[in-house]
């Protein structure tokens, strides 16, 4: 079996006045707790290093400050030399600013880092919802249209910690092909950051459903892609602005095995073997076996 330990380290609120430095800490205080527990692999939320800020409304570079100039850059260092001194992974979710085809670009990114300390994949968030101007009726903004471009990595799989493993972002859960196109390239584990609101003013949906939602989504791509799924929050209420938790670690079953309990910072664990994700890909989701694509293209007008 290739069990590997893992751990979801689901963060409460980071406030606009937050130093970076107390941000960095709590990360570092998660990665110890993790180390106390075993885990090999540490998942981080989306936007991990600064507050939510698309909720609010600024001009397109009005955001820079909450931007990563590089990663690691001083502010990340120390925690991506605790994360090599403990023998632990880590994937990271912030804000990328970078100089690309000669012009300045703004992603929302997640680095995936090995035992070693080496980044071994980066992934740059498709499914960017909400608008990019400002709209009034709105109780709270969603304005990540407007500071980020749609990412330009795809959707791709690495071999690390000893499985195949990919990354997506947020709303990415919400979509189907996210699960099978990594599905396609034989994945196993797949980590998910994601900052939620938990009210929204204009579907009215219960917080009940939302959360329903949340999970639904994630433990259906598990099972239909036969891998694991971790999603982790950053929850908690940020300068009056609530967002969900229930962070979880999903087995290719489609089971949540681990959840978290509170709003705040709160480290799940659980030991996923990636070879429960044989089993799954030879039979029922054997796509070779199974999978008729030459019926999905056709799109009849009827
Ligand atoms: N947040 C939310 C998400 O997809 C959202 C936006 C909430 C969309 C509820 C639809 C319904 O979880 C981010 N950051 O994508």
């Amino acid at each position: 079996t290739r069990r590997i330990r893992i751990g979801g380290a689901q963060m409460g609120a980071i406030s606009r006045s937050d130093s970076k430095k107390e941000i960095v800490d709590r990360l570092i205080a998660l990665l110890r707790q993790a180390s106390e527990k075993g885990c090999e692999l540490v998942v981080f939320p989306e936007l991990a290093l600064s507050t939510f800020f698309p909720r609010w409304y600024a001009e397109r570079d009005g955001m820079d400050g909450y931007f990563e100039d590089g990663m690691p850059n001083a502010a990340t260092l120390p925690l991506f030399e605790e994360a090599r001194r403990l023998g632990i992974g880590f994937s990271l979710g912030y804000a990328e600013l970078v100089q690309e085809d000669g012009r300045v670009r703004r992603f929302n990114t997640t680095v995936l880092v090995e035992r070693n300390g080496e980044i071994v994949g980066k992934y740059r968030k498709i499914h960017l919802p909400g608008h990019a101007e400002y709209e009034p009726e709105r109780s709270h903004q969603h304005l990540e249209k407007r500071y980020f471009e749609v990412g330009n990595t795809g959707f791709q799989v690495w071999d690390a910690f000893g499985g195949r493993v990919g990354m997506a972002i947020c709303n990415d859960r919400r979509w189907v092909e996210t699960y099978r196109v990594m599905g396609l390239q034989d994945v196993e584990l797949i980590l998910i950051g994601y900052n939620t609101p938990v009210a929204d003013s204009l579907s009215g949906e219960s917080e009940t459903l939302r959360m329903f939602h949340n999970h639904l989504t994630m433990q259906a791509g598990a099972y239909q892609n036969s891998t694991w799924v971790v999603g982790v929050a950053k929850a908690g209420v940020e300068d009056g602005h609530r967002l969900m938790g229930g962070s979880v670690i999903v087995a290719p079953t489609g089971e949540i095995v681990a959840q978290a309990m509170t709003e705040g910072d709160e480290l799940i664990v659980a030991d996923c073997d990636l070879d429960r994700c044989r089993y799954y890909k030879s039979h029922i989701f054997n796509f070779a076996a199974h999978r008729r694509p030459e019926f999905y293209q056709r799109i009849t007008s009827q």
